[in-house]
């Protein structure tokens, strides 16, 4: 009885760990899926930013720069001419979404650096949040903080 238990907890365990996947898709040169042990490889960093508490945290996790160029997204990392006009849309678990564009996580163009979190003060994110949001320092307003990421999409826009 006690091993059918444990063997359905593991079960469970697994599924839920499976779950926490984030897929990286679309036009880049080498799709992927985001596990939580390749996310936890990936360089970690922490940014202070303030939260939609009006209060300054400290948030961890990896660049979404990183994040993009294990999938090949920016060739040579050259991030100029037609590649301008591309776009990431990160997905969330209730089917929000959001657009990020490249030169916003690009760090030839900016300072900032915004990050696929896991951690706000040393803590795993809330649960409306987990297990990844997305955190943009300096942001007066949080709609693109998107709460439970699911995937991320580099997209090109066209007329
Ligand atoms: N997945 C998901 N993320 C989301 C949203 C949402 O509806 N779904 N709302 C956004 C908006 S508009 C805001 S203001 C903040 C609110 O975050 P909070 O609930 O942590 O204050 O989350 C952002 N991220
Ligand atoms: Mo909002």
């Amino acid at each position: 009885m006690i091993k059918i238990l444990f063997a359905a907890i593991m079960v469970v365990t697994m599924m839920s760990a499976s779950a926490q996947t984030v897929n990286i898709s679309g036009d880049v040169g080498k799709p992927y899926t985001l596990t939580t042990a390749f996310y936890q490889r990936l360089k970690q960093v922490s940014v202070k930013a303030v939260g939609h508490d009006g209060k300054e945290h400290e948030y961890t996790g990896v660049k979404l720069a990183d994040i993009l160029s294990e999938a090949n997204a920016i060739p040579d990392n050259k991030l100029s001419g037609k590649m301008l006009a591309k776009y990431i849309l990160v997905k969330a678990a209730d089917n929000y979404q959001a657009v990020i564009a490249l030169p916003e996580i690009n760090e030839q163009f900016t300072d900032k650096v915004i990050i696929l979190a896991n951690k706000e003060d040393g803590k795993p994110l809330a649960a409306n949040a987990a297990p990844y949001q997305v955190i943009i320092p300096g942001e007066k307003k949080y709609g693109r903080w998107v709460r439970q990421v699911t995937a991320i999409s580099v997209l090109t826009a066209k007329e």
